[in-house]
């Protein structure tokens, strides 16, 4: 047997996809924090391959290695898609890792981030490269349920991001919610972008068909985007951008998007076109749902 997976040598965590049968395992090699809010369990860890590791409630949030692969496409599709993203609302994303993304946009005035567990904030400040981006003068911290700060708001955002957990645990559920878009499109400007993370076509379709039939009946214009994400389950992430009238294809800011594509790891101007041609199987049942 290989020397590195004797029993006993090492502590392990496993993660268990959406039905049980299938999952995800690292090493711990080193443990760094854990503890139980009143609203999740907080564990981070460092994996030799993957580095620093991020889950919620025995979920993968982010690890060093891979957590730009999301946060670069759930950013960068909504903010290249609007001409002029000055107000910026992050709901959830309370590691740090969207708000690093949005903060890259020169145009970028405010952003609010809600994140309904505030402990989660703080240990990302505290043991997570993305958290470095609270460091921004330009951000504004709520510590709150991201449904209910939303249906306070009218007409102030240029762009919406919802960085949240899965609908199957936790807290998430809130944000996956017919009301819920439907606050979020009341809280866009005119011209406004929403992108929300929308699950697996593996594990949790189910979800990713229930948010993108409850989006299309409050936005005028809904198109779901696929990425890889190689940590979170299926290593195949949805994510589903909502406009009150811009095509993400035809309205996006090419000349921008390349410019910027220089300093990143996984967007650039081509992929955001591309990144909506969707596999058949994917692009079917969306269409049915
Ligand atoms: N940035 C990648 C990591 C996440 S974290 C999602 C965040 O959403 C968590 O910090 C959680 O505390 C917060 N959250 C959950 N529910 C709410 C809510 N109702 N209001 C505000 N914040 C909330 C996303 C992981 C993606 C899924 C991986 N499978």
């Amino acid at each position: 047997m290989n020397e590195k997976l004797l029993a006993g040598k090492h502590l392990w965590y496993f993660e268990y996809y959406t039905g049980g049968d299938v999952g995800l395992f690292m090493k711990i090699a080193r443990m760094v924090h854990s503890e139980q809010t009143p609203i999740q369990r907080i564990d981070i860890f460092d994996n030799p391959t993957l580095g620093r590791v991020f889950a919620l409630d025995g979920i993968t949030m982010t690890t060093d290695k891979d957590e730009f692969m999301y946060h670069e496409m759930l950013a960068h599709v909504p903010m290249f898609t609007h001409p002029n993203p000055k107000n910026v609302l992050i709901i959830g994303g309370g590691d740090g890792g969207t708000l690093r993304e949005v903060l890259r946009h020169p145009e970028v005035e405010s952003v609010v981030l809600c994140e309904i567990d505030r402990r989660v904030v703080e240990v990302s400040k505290q043991y997570l490269k993305t958290g470095e981006a609270f460091n921004s003068d330009k951000v504004e911290l709520v510590f709150e349920n991201g449904a209910e700060y939303v249906k306070k708001i009218k007409n102030q955002f240029d762009v919406i991001i919802i960085d949240s957990t899965d609908p199957t645990a936790g807290e998430g559920g809130h944000l996956f919610t017919q009301d819920f878009y439907r606050a979020c499109f009341d809280a866009l400007k005119d011209g406004g972008v929403m992108c929300a993370e929308a699950e697996n076509a593996l594990y949790d379709f189910n979800w990713t068909k229930i948010a993108y039939r409850r989006i299309k009946s409050i936005f005028p214009v809904v198109k779901a985007y696929v990425g890889f994400m190689t940590t979170y389950p299926s290593g195949f992430w949805l994510y589903i951008l909502a406009s009150k009238g811009l095509d993400p294809i035809k309205d996006y800011r090419f000349e921008a998007a390349r410019a910027m594509s220089q300093q990143l790891k996984y967007y650039n101007e081509e992929l955001h076109k591309a990144c909506f041609v969707l596999p058949n199987f994917v692009k079917r049942t969306l269409e049915e749902s």
